[in-house]
């Protein structure tokens, strides 16, 4: 019996079985897939109280939520994982680092991590279309970083799942009013799956029209000449964290990939790697 399997005059094709060969084959040609995160929903349930009482301190930090308004920043809490250590469980959750090894090779680093709230009836400043890679109207052959949006709470069409317009990052510009209506794509994610998107693909957050939060931690995560927003050796250092054991995790974190502060610096790195 004839399948939709079958093709013809195919020589070269993305290998299939392999779940994340599958997530990789869908971030290159759409854009966007959802992977599980396997990490306990008690453990997801216990970050949105982290992440609530996160923001509510970076409120009191810089004097009121005005002023964040203000900066198009409210209902964004800025660089969790030096704030409390299961958002760097989160940030290295082990599917995540395969399929970033996967796509990006074996150095990549962590350029942001924000935890992001969808608040019902209120004005949102990620509902505008932008790629996380802000700014650049460029493609790349391969791709340049990606962004993991770990979900708190399901992602529905109603509490406003994130819309994404599949194959944009193939592409420099922004496409047409009436393009990104037509093939705008929801995309459904439960508690606990990050939705994973190619950073230079263009999406935005939906309006939240039931009467509960839909929460997030976004992570970039991208090749090692980009800069971090944070410096995250730095914030963890302020905050009292020692670096990590782990030299992987060290070097994702970026401690390795810091400018040095002088050539004996350099050198001295270099030597001890
Ligand atoms: O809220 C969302 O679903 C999207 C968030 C977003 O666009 C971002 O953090 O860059």
């Amino acid at each position: 019996m004839q399948t939709t399997d079958e093709m013809y005059g195919v020589t070269e094709r993305l290998s299939d079985g392999d779940p994340t060969d599958e997530a990789v084959a869908e971030l290159r040609v759409n854009g966007c897939t959802v992977l599980p995160s396997a990490l306990p929903a008690e453990f997801i349930r216990g970050l949105g109280v982290a992440l609530d009482r996160i923001y509510a301190r970076q409120v009191e930090e810089i004097g009121g939520e005005n002023a964040l308004h203000a900066m198009h920043d409210a209902d964004i809490a800025r660089c969790m994982l030096a704030y409390a250590p299961e958002f760097l469980q989160i940030a290295t959750a082990p599917p995540l680092m395969k399929l970033a090894a996967r796509v990006l090779g074996n150095e990549f680093v962590l350029l942001m991590q924000n935890g992001i709230i969808n608040r019902p009836a209120r004005e949102n400043y990620q509902a505008k279309w932008h790629r996380d890679l802000n700014y650049q109207h460029w493609t790349s052959s391969k791709a340049l970083a990606i962004n993991a949006l770990l979900c708190i709470d399901d992602f529905t069409f109603d509490n406003g799942a994130t819309f994404v317009l599949p194959g944009t990052h193939h592409v420099a510009e922004f496409p047409s009013a009436a393009f990104a209506r037509k093939f705008e794509r929801q995309v459904q994610a439960p508690a606990g799956s990050f939705l994973i998107l190619d950073a230079m693909l263009f999406h935005r957050a939906g309006v939240n029209r039931t009467n509960r939060l839909r929460r997030a931690v976004n992570h970039v995560i991208g090749r090692p000449f980009m800069a971090q927003q944070i410096d995250l050796p730095c914030a963890l250092a302020g905050a009292g964290v020692e670096p990590p054991a782990d030299p992987a995790v060290r070097k994702y974190l970026g401690y390795r990939w810091s400018p040095a502060r002088d050539v004996a610096d350099w050198r001295g790195r270099r030597a001890a790697t």
